[in-house]
């Protein structure tokens, strides 16, 4: 499963990519056609809401349990005192995030207290993966989602961040997958 999401690009041009695989008539034949790690969700069909708070160096969410299909609104928090990103992904989707991260450190578009949008913007990058919010402290922000039917695809999609170094300190975290009779409450 894994060898699919060997490659550069980012996550979000893969979930691209993969959304309009399926938008063309790809079959859910179940095997052998899981990179989708989901895509972004519209707040229409938004089925839970699920808080994360981000502090040094670790994530809190207040489920960790994920439905196949569902669509989720991760209402994200930093209730740290620096920069921190939650990035649903796997690790080797951030091991290509990586280097344009640290290149936005290097070039001054981001520091461990600010982010400068404007600068990013001049370069280009943006930083607004749909898979991705990036917070200074104090900061909160939405993301809606929805996971993939399958449940070992939801089992590949993790969270983590990817603020140089804070990933390699522990910052990231796994979903389970929640069965119909486990999910309910
Ligand atoms: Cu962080």
């Amino acid at each position: 499963m894994k060898t699919l999401i060997q490659t550069t690009a980012t996550l979000s041009f893969l979930l691209l990519g993969g959304t309009a695989m399926a938008g063309a008539g790809h079959g859910s034949s179940g095997h052998g056609s899981t990179t989708a790690l989901g895509a972004p969700g519209h707040a229409e069909d938004v089925d839970r809401e699920i808080a994360v708070s981000m502090t040094e160096m670790k994530f809190d969410l207040d489920s960790d349990e994920i439905r196949p299909g569902e669509t989720v609104r991760f209402l994200v928090s930093n209730d740290g005192r620096v920069v921190h990103e939650f990035n649903l992904g796997t690790p080797e989707s951030w091991k290509a995030h990586d280097g344009e991260m640290r290149a936005m450190f290097k070039k001054g578009m981001m520091s461990m207290r600010k982010i400068d949008h404007d600068k990013m913007m001049a370069a280009g990058m943006m930083h607004d993966d749909p898979n991705s919010v990036l917070l200074e402290p104090g900061e909160t922000a939405e993301l809606i989602w929805t996971f993939p039917d399958h449940a070992e695809q939801v089992d590949e999609v993790a969270f983590a961040c990817n603020v140089p170094g804070h990933l390699a300190a522990g910052m990231k975290g796994e979903f389970d997958v929640a069965t119909d009779a486990a999910a309910e409450s």
